[in-house]
């Protein structure tokens, strides 16, 4: 992959002005010097390049489209670039990102008191503190309106019981966002710091997916926490949904990175390997018809990442905008690498190239930030008006 210049098929690049394309540069950068050499080693062995965290912090990448707090104030468009160029070194890395900048970070600005921004924010933008949020239980995914974590107000703390599954980051987080149903039944959202009794953190293993990232379970037995820590500035499942929009933004360009570099490595590949009359398999039109299908389906995407993002930076973004985005995105990125390994024969199994990684890690982002169905049916709800999920 040395010398990685980007996919630009319909001269995307014209419509990205000069900041945007020196954020791009500046990640991708980052990712061919500090990711791409160390990656498949982490993947294999099944751990975190944790040492990335404070470059990531330096380089702005955590909270990059928030103001203050040391935050980089990127426009959405600039944050999704950045998104896409980290995972094309790995969707484990952009999940940390997304996680820290999205689904923490975010709920902290939007919906957190003073005291808990300035705690927080500055720490969380420099990578010295990790986080994770808390939404998903072993029996509630999809539907996380049914959660059974609960929080209970005694005197001047919450006691919070329940578990949660699934969890990015969650055994090296330093805070957790967490969200539970208190007696009113309605959900809020709380901060839950590393080391309170009665909070555990433990990791998922086996996974065949996202294997340079933490995933953990997250357990609360009879935990107390101080009431100043449950974000006072929203109520209700719109609280979680609202952070899953910036999360699933951030995956929509990301998913087109991973889909690069499953191209352009079969691209490649193509060119080069030769079968049949010394002739290189790129000269058949079945393989010719493979990589139409994937540049063109990539620069779809690009399209529709940029006017989302166009329009997220106008506050003109619906949510059902975003789940087209994370739809389309991430399924056009899944099938591209499945043609890439097929282009690559017996090669594209072996870590030797980057597409099986890839294309494990996909079936992950499918999954996660809402299924790929889940947003199928927020599109055909906002289109008819009728709700199919129950
Ligand atoms: P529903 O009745 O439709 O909505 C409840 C309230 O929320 C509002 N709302 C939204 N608000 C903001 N953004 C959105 N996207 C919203 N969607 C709905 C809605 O207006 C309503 O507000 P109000 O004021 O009337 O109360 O809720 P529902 O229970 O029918 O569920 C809807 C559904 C299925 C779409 C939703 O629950 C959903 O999106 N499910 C998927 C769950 C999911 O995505 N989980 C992700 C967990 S986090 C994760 O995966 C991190 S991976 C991280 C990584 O490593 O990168
Ligand atoms: P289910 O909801 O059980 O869905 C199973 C299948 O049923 C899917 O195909 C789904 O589309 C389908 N289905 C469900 N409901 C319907 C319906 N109404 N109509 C039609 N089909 C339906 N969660 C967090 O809170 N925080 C995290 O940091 C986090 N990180 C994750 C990291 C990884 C690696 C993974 C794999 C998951 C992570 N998740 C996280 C959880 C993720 O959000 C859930 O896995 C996801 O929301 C789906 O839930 P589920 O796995 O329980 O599947």
């Amino acid at each position: 992959m040395a010398g990685y210049s980007g996919v630009d098929f319909i001269d995307f690049d014209s419509q990205l002005n000069d900041e945007e394309k020196l954020v791009r540069q500046t990640s991708r950068q980052f990712v061919e010097n500090e990711v791409v050499p160390i990656i498949e080693k982490h993947s294999r062995e099944g751990t975190f390049p944790r040492h990335l965290v404070p470059q990531l912090g330096e380089l702005g990448f955590f909270g990059a489209s928030l103001h203050g707090y040391g935050c980089a104030g990127m426009s959405n468009v600039a944050y999704g670039l950045v998104t896409q160029e980290l995972e094309r070194g790995d969707s484990g890395l952009r999940s940390f990102v997304s996680v820290q900048s999205a689904l923490v970070m975010y709920p902290i600005y939007a919906y957190g008191s003073d005291a808990q921004k300035d705690k927080w924010l500055p720490q969380l933008q420099q990578g010295t503190a990790i986080g994770c949020f808390g939404l998903t239980e072993p029996q509630f995914g999809s539907n996380p309106g049914g959660m059974l974590t609960r929080a209970v107000k005694k005197g001047s703390k919450y006691v919070l019981n329940g578990e949660k599954m699934w969890i990015t980051s969650g055994s090296i987080a330093d805070v957790a966002v967490v969200w539970a149903k208190c007696e009113d039944d309605k959900i809020r959202g709380f901060l839950v710091e590393k080391g309170t009794p009665g909070f555990k953190a433990w990791d998922v293993h086996g996974k065949w997916s996202l294997r340079a990232s933490v995933t953990s379970g997250l357990s609360f037995s009879d935990c107390e926490i101080p009431a100043e820590n449950l974000l006072p500035n929203v109520v209700g499942l719109k609280g979680p949904l609202g952070c899953l929009n910036q999360a699933r933004y951030g995956i929509g360009w990301g998913a087109l990175g991973a889909a690069m570099a499953c191209y352009d490595t079969a691209l490649q590949y193509a060119k080069t390997r030769k079968q049949f009359a010394n002739k290189p398999i790129a000269s058949h039109q079945l393989v010719q018809d493979k990589l139409a299908w994937m540049i063109t389906e990539i620069s779809k995407g690009q399209l529709l990442a940029l006017h989302v993002g166009r329009l997220k930076d106008q506050n003109k973004a619906d949510h059902s905008h975003i789940s087209m985005l994370k739809m389309n995105n991430v399924a056009i990125a899944l099938e591209t690498a499945r043609k890439a390994r097929d282009i690559l024969g017996a090669n594209g199994i072996v870590d030797d190239y980057p597409i099986m990684r890839h294309m494990n890690n996909l079936e992950s982002v499918y999954t996660y930030e809402g299924t790929n169905d889940i947003h199928k049916l927020v599109i055909g709800e906002r289109v008819t008006g009728i709700s199919a999920f129950v």
